[in-house]
């Protein structure tokens, strides 16, 4: 199917449906917050009823963004009630943490899938995917300009942050003329951009500072591959105890280095468990292949990937056991 078709088509099925659950990732960014709050605005102005999933909290500093407080973890969902699910920015059905429950009503529900990630799995009846372009967010958008739908100020808001806060504000390469185009229109629209800047970005406590201080403190080079990186240890992540939003801003800042492909940083979250982040700004280098071939996945610019191992701090560097 043609996208404008799919466009015209997921209307056609939010129009007809009575029931709608609307689902977004675990730990949810910025885009992935914006991408089901703009579906449940325009779900209130249809008049649908719908409940809005995410498995963790909203981070406190995006509660500024318009019906984020609907959003539930409770996964008491009673499957039988919807005839609709709509998935947002998810990439991996996984990352929904309701892969079993989506899969075990699978025959019962139609799916739609709006997303900008690589596809991973194939679960959705209608799939409305754009790879690499800069945000969910972005996606929404052309559904809307697609139906003729109006904006309005709260969902002008809302696509504006999926896009800021994904591009970190226009600095990824997947900012394009559109985007900006976009933008531009969204602020016409009502956007408050000052508000998104100031709780997206202008938000960093001394502790999370420090946090990145210590990071810069220990950050090693790899010469041979060119990789930047930095370990934190369980000790040091107990420590610090600090959130997923600390470590994204960590990652955005880290990739302003100049000189190397590619930053890389690892955290024994739980004892025996690694996280992986890695980012690049260089166009030739795709860093979800690394992430793939590690278990993970992501964007060619900005990966992740999960390793079992002990992070041990040595003397000059780091060991992983
Ligand atoms: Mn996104």
């Amino acid at each position: 199917m043609e996208i404008a078709n799919k466009y015209k088509y997921a209307l056609e099925k939010i129009r007809s449906a009575n029931n709608i659950l609307l689902i977004t990732h675990e730990r949810p960014d910025g885009d992935a917050l914006a991408s089901i709050c703009a579906f449940s605005l325009l779900l209130e102005r249809l008049k649908k009823d719908h409940k809005l999933f995410c498995n963790d909290q909203v981070p406190a500093l995006f509660n500024f963004i318009p019906n984020s407080n609907k959003i539930k973890n409770d996964k008491d969902l009673n499957w039988g009630e919807y005839d609709l699910t709509i998935v947002v920015d998810c990439g991996a059905l996984s990352r929904t943490k309701l892969e079993k429950e989506i899969r075990d009503n699978r025959a019962k529900q139609f799916i739609i899938e709006f997303d900008h990630h690589p596809k991973v799995d194939d679960y959705a009846d209608l799939e409305i995917r754009i790879p690499d372009i800069s945000s969910t967010a972005e996606v929404i958008y052309r559904f809307f300009k697609e139906n003729d739908l109006e904006f309005g100020k709260d969902i002008a808001t809302c696509i504006l942050t999926g896009i800021l806060t994904d591009t970190i504000n226009f600095l990824n390469t997947s900012t394009t003329a559109e985007t900006i185009a976009i933008s531009s229109e969204m602020l016409s629209e009502g956007a408050l951009m000052p508000k998104i800047n100031r709780y997206a970005w202008k938000n960093k406590n001394i502790h999370s500072m420090k946090v990145l201080g210590n990071i810069l403190d220990n950050l090693k080079i790899n010469p041979d591959h060119s990789i930047a990186f930095a370990c934190l240890a369980y000790e040091e992540m107990e420590k610090f105890s600090e959130t997923e939003e600390t470590f994204d801003s960590v990652m955005n800042f880290l990739s302003n280095i100049d000189d190397v492909k590619a930053v890389m940083l690892l955290r024994e979250e739980r004892p025996g468990s690694i996280k992986g982040s890695i980012r690049t700004n260089n166009p030739k280098i795709d860093v979800s292949k690394i992430a793939k071939l590690l278990g993970g996945g992501g964007h060619a610019k900005a990966s992740g990937f999960k390793i079992d191992g002990k992070i041990i701090k040595t003397e000059k560097t780091w060991e992983i056991k």
